[in-house]
């Protein structure tokens, strides 16, 4: 009996045991290490661990962990000293090794006894820590102690170096001011994620947020401004909130800031905007504009007309400005802007024309050209390179210059080719401010829409390059603007997760990344935000539906997540999804009719997505190829027309989405069927916005075509027929067997006079083709 019970005890401890052994290590590490060999076993952290630096280490090394001690102390209670004393266990040893590639390279390996760093410089050193960091359980990130937690790490080998030498964040502090204390949060943020450059957007038209001391007016009147719109800049009639807003970080506060930056080997890249976004100076000192002012600090967002005048005084107090901004950053790079310089003003300034004279400049893209290298020049003097936003290669790129490529990734071949460096931050992938959820509950944001798969589905190497103008790419970085994000919260909710896809494709080769393993690391992160204090997106959890064409029913929808390992149940009879919900297994077939999809996401049982609402408007369209062309034959506008047929009618504010939107020659919308289609009715819906320059074409002509050669048309419709239509340009005839239909799109054309932005070539936003 006695044996027995001895037996029983010793299997079930066999069984807990092997049980807890069997139990896999998880490595929740963002970015993923290059390479990481998972071992067995796992090393405690506790009271009499110490930090140990190796011989020929140096002693600076030490400061290098400063993250992790005091995450150990504070949220474990535990005291990490460096100890001198060799020892073998229970000890983190950090050893030099000149041989490492880069600077942040390092080696670490983690034994039940021991961690073992190599690195080359305090950097790399400082990368194992943040790995360490990631590798301890969640709750070290806590803001206060936490108890009965293991403080262990899982052991392994893991090798890593990043693929860029430059891993960029950006945060705009003009459109909405940002405190000392979130801008420092922003920096733990960059650096916990191994990015390495903060890039400082520090003055624009809505504000001028530094200090210069020879030009007090820059902060006492360019930092505040009276009112902000409210709302959509698409939104109409414009609203105002009357409050007074804005602030500034005086010289002080920027060394504080540069200083934290540097103990987390993040380097600061101030942005001064010239010479456009200038708003906010010429209202301090409107003596450097063309006409002389007066001007407000402006509330709206946008472009706007008045800029730098490009007399020699404006140079003097540039250069003055300048100065200053190069005595306080130690970075070799200063960001002088360059971006969206209306060039009206100067086209009817004197100065700026005697300028062009003098200069031999045969346009005003020549001038802003000319201003560029003119601050490129004089920085270089003082031993600092210029970035600019890729409007700086009109005209000609100033020799040294390295551009930011931000409208698309053209401005960065062009670059590349011309052997300047470039920073890639295209919008469609890299720009923050954009939606990252189509559900129609998000908070207001620009438009656009950049999921988190599609930040990290962004290749940074385009494949127009050779090899050898691959060294010209230093890097990438992702733009937060801030126009739609007033709050703090606000700003944290469109950064986190997403940052964390930035930090992959910054670090890791092309070749290394895998979205489904970076997915299933996310949760762990997401609750690093949790104890951190940190407000982050559900849009990760939430539902995403698309349309697919299907080869036997026409069409489908798909429902997914960008989480993986999700359950989701939905309706389509209008009730509200619940667990009991049918389940979704794939396609959802649907047919020649209205559906309203209503869906849920859940993880073990629990909901986790917001619910998923939405209508489509199904029709013989969808699911179908679709061509935009313009004139040229060029197929253009945003994502090549696909969302023209994806069922979803567009939204208000437009720039959302759901929104084709075009400005360019008339152009041709031609649908394809996959076999002969029967139809009655032909629906073009565009959008007659006129308070922002979008206009219903003048005149849309149908054409149907029933031997897939020859077109036929089946009548038109003008502008003010939509117009009194909401937009919309409807035709009807009597059933029609054909293999194509196409839409014949004259454009508005320019602005009227007493309109807004008269003079300028209209946009066109168009949501949705319909085919009855
Ligand atoms: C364009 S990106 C801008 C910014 C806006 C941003 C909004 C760039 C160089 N200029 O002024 O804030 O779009 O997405």
């Amino acid at each position: 009996m006695r044996l027995k019970k001895y037996t029983y005890l010793t299997a079930l401890l066999f069984l807990i045991a092997s049980f807890s052994f069997a139990q896999k290590n998880e490595y929740n590490i963002i970015p993923a290490p290059l390479n990481l060999k998972p071992s067995k076993g796992i090393f405690i952290f506790n009271e009499g661990t110490s930090l140990q630096l190796g011989k020929g280490v140096s002693p600076e090394v030490k400061n290098a962990f400063f993250i992790l001690k005091d995450r150990l102390n504070t949220a474990a209670g535990l005291m990490i000293t460096a100890n001198n004393t060799a020892r073998s266990k229970n000890v983190i040893i950090c050893r030099q090794n000149n041989s490492l590639e880069k600077k942040e390279s390092y080696i670490l390996s983690i034994t039940p006894d021991k961690i073992e760093i190599e690195a080359r410089e305090p950097a790399g050193f400082f990368y194992a820590a943040q790995t360490l960091r990631q590798l301890l359980p969640e709750a070290i990130e806590n803001k206060d102690r936490v108890s009965d937690i293991k403080w262990s790490v899982p052991c392994c080998r893991i090798e890593d170096s990043p693929v860029f030498s430059y891993r960029g964040l950006h945060l705009d502090v003009c459109r909405n001011f940002a405190s000392l204390d979130e801008v420092k949060t922003y920096i733990d943020q960059i650096a916990l994620l191994k990015l390495n450059i903060f890039h400082w957007h520090l003055t624009d038209d809505q504000g001028w947020r530094i200090e210069i001391r020879k030009y007090p007016k820059l902060t006492e009147v360019g930092a505040f401004r009276d009112r902000t719109m409210k709302g959509h800049h698409n939104d109409y009639p414009r609203l105002w909130d009357n409050t007074r807003t804005g602030g500034y970080y005086t010289q002080e506060e920027i060394k504080e800031v540069i200083a934290y930056a540097a103990e987390r080997f993040v380097t600061i890249i101030p942005e001064i905007e010239m010479p456009g976004h200038a708003t906010a100076a010429l209202a301090s000192y409107p003596e450097y504009s063309c006409s002389g002012g007066p001007f407000d600090v402006e509330g709206r967002w946008g472009v706007f007309n008045d800029v730098f005048c490009t007399r020699e005084e404006t140079f003097d107090f540039l250069e003055d400005v300048l100065d200053e901004v190069a005595g306080l950053f130690p970075g070799e790079y200063i960001h002088i802007g360059g971006d969206e310089c209306p060039k009206v003003r100067w086209k009817r300034c004197h100065a700026c024309q005697e300028r062009m004279k003098e200069e031999g400049l045969n346009d005003e893209h020549e001038l802003q050209s000319y201003f560029v290298r003119r601050m490129e020049k004089y920085l270089k003097g003082k031993g600092k390179k210029i970035i600019g936003w890729d409007e700086i290669l009109e005209g000609g790129l100033a020799p040294a210059a390295t551009v930011m490529s931000w409208r698309g990734i053209a401005g960065g071949i062009a670059a590349a080719r011309q052997g300047n460096d470039v920073i890639m931050t295209p919008s469609e992938a890299m720009y923050f401010d954009f939606y990252q959820s189509r559900l129609p509950s998000q908070p207001l944001a620009i438009g656009g829409y950049v999921p988190l798969e599609k930040v990290y589905a962004y290749k940074a190497m385009p494949d127009e390059l050779t090899k050898d103008q691959y060294k010209h790419i230093l890097g990438i970085q992702a733009n937060v603007w801030t126009e739609y994000m007033p709050t703090r919260a606000q700003r944290e909710y469109m950064i986190f997760p997403r940052v964390a896809a930035l930090a992959e494709v910054a670090w890791l080769p092309e070749a290394k990344k895998d979205y489904k393993r970076f997915s299933s690391d996310i949760p762990s992160l997401m609750q690093r935000y949790s104890y951190m204090g940190l407000n982050y997106s559900d849009a990760f959890y939430s539902i995403i539906g698309n349309t697919v064409p299907d080869r036997e029913t026409g069409l489908k929808l798909e429902l997914s997540t960008s989480a993986p390992g999700m359950q989701i149940r939905y309706t389509v009879d209008g009730t509200e999804p619940t667990i009991a919900s049918p389940l979704y297994t794939g396609g959802i077939p649907v047919s020649d009719k209205e559906i309203v999809v209503k869906a849920i996401s859940l993880k073990d049982g629990k909901i986790m997505s917001p619910p998923y609402n939405q209508t489509f408007i199904v029709n013989k369209a969808a699911g179908q190829q679709i061509i935009f062309e313009d004139a040229e034959g060029n197929i253009s506008g945003q994502n090549g027309g696909g969302n023209l047929t994806d069922c979803i009618m567009g939204k208000f504010p437009l720039g959302r989405f759901d929104w084709f939107s075009y400005a360019g020659s008339d152009a041709t919308v031609t649908i394809v069927f996959n076999k002969p289609k029967m139809i009655s009715e032909l629906i073009f819906s565009s959008a007659n916005q006129n308070n922002v320059y979008v206009y219903s074409p003048r005149n849309i002509e149908f054409f149907i075509s029933e031997d897939g050669d020859t077109f036929r048309s089946i009548g038109n419709v003008k502008h003010e027929q939509m117009a009194a239509a909401d937009g919309k340009a409807k035709i009807t005839t009597s059933p029609l067997t054909v293999k194509k239909v196409k839409m014949a799109i004259s454009m508005y054309g320019v602005v009227p006079k007493d309109k807004v932005g008269a003079g300028n070539p209209s946009a066109l936003f168009v949501d949705e083709i319909i085919v009855r």
